[in-house]
């Protein structure tokens, strides 16, 4: 199973946020893929190909994670794109503000899945969400500067074990476990 960690957005940003990606999309044209809105969220670490039997152990760790960490307040209030805006080859929202319970959450996550015989990632990872991935590199600064950013703070409270399956008309995802952040009720 190709699997990844996750915090699920509510479906009220995830509309605000397409709304967001249709009008990115009258400036930048075509070659662009853009993830459909139910698919929008903020990945905490991509796992890969994770073999069933494995779940288990994943999901003893999301636990005592999840209990010990915070809920997750996090700006979407600015629009970017990795590596730069004008070398765009991922458009995202987010914010230039830290957000140190998401660094704490994923620093967690980074150690249990060491732990767990995962190979550390090299980089820590930037809270964001994906709206489009170009197929070919390039400047979307100009776009992204022309769209009004969504101006919004969501609170997220439960880490989310994704199930992700490729299609070629693009990824399906199915969450397997949610874990309730702070030791409050999940969703
Ligand atoms: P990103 O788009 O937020 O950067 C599910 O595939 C998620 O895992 C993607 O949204 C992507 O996050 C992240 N991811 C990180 N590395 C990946 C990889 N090698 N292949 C696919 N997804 C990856």
């Amino acid at each position: 199973m190709r699997l990844f960690f996750c915090l699920e957005l509510p479906e009220d940003v995830r509309a605000k946020l397409a709304g967001v990606s249709a009008r990115l999309a009258t400036r930048l044209g075509t070659g662009v893929r853009w993830v459909v809105q139910e698919n929008l969220h903020v990945t905490l670490r991509f796992l890969g190909e994770v073999a069933p039997e494995h779940q288990d152990a994943l999901a003893e760790a999301a636990t005592r994670i999840a209990e010990s960490e915070a809920r997750v307040r996090l700006a979407l209030d600015r629009l970017g794109a990795f590596p730069t805006p004008r070398r765009a080859r991922v458009v995202w929202a987010g914010s230039e503000a830290p957000c140190p319970a998401f660094k704490s959450l994923a620093g967690a996550l980074e150690d249990a899945l060491t732990a767990l015989g995962f190979e550390r990632e090299a980089r820590a990872p930037v809270p964001h969400v994906t709206l489009a991935r170009l197929r070919i590199p390039r400047d979307a600064a100009a776009a992204l500067s022309s769209v009004r950013p969504p101006a919004m703070t969501v609170e997220l409270a439960s880490l989310t074990l994704m199930r992700s399956e490729l299609d070629p008309q693009g990824p399906r995802y199915t969450p397997l476990e949610r874990f309730a952040l702070g030791g409050e009720d999940g969703v």
